[in-house]
């Protein structure tokens, strides 16, 4: 088990398209663990392969908060199959530090997905769960949470962003 370090924004790397996944192997397994172990050590409540650099559509997400007990979600070629309802909640990313803004999202989804051993599956979820399907399956179509901001807020968002990282730099 290892922890991976997490690209950040503005990281091109990020805005590529991630390939399906087609072998279930023991590398598969080894980076899944990897990234599970990074997500717990922020801590973060959910990670896509391409925040690591890995340009595979793998995410992992748990969302069962301190209080209970763990729920890894460990998938590979995720999609949403169902949706309904629309929320709009404040989203933060692993890989855009210490920026937070409200995003709209389908409030409930249904996921599908293969797990670790190439099993299909399927996930119901409502809530911070469904935001977080949704926000990971983003990122392996290159898409982050600043992008779904409106040109206005976007702007204003690259001001701040680079504020925030000078800072980081001099401190
Ligand atoms: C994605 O986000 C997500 O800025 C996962 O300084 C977002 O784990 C799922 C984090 C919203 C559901 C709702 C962000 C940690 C973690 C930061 C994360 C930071 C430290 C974000
Ligand atoms: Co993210």
């Amino acid at each position: 088990m290892a922890v991976r370090s997490i690209l950040h924004y503005p990281e091109p790397l990020l805005k590529q398209i991630s390939k399906p996944v087609t072998s279930f192997d023991v590398a598969l397994k080894q980076l899944a663990e990897d990234m599970a172990e990074t997500m717990y050590g922020e801590p973060g409540i959910g990670l896509a392969a391409p925040q690591v650099g890995e340009l595979i559509r793998l995410i992992v997400i748990d969302c069962s908060g301190k209080e209970n007990p763990p729920d890894l979600i460990v998938a590979l070629n995720p999609r949403i199959v169902a949706k309904e309802g629309s929320c709009c909640e404040e989203e933060g990313c692993l890989s855009v530090p210490e920026f937070y803004a409200n995003v709209h999202r389908y409030t409930k989804v249904t996921m599908a997905y293969q797990d670790v051993d190439g099993i299909e599956q399927q996930r119901e979820a409502e809530g911070l769960l469904a935001v977080a399907m949704q926000h990971e399956i983003d990122h392996l179509q290159g898409i982050l949470f600043v992008d779904h901001l409106s040109p206005l807020k976007k702007s204003m968002f690259r001001k701040k962003y680079k504020k925030l990282m000078q800072q980081r730099e001099e401190a």
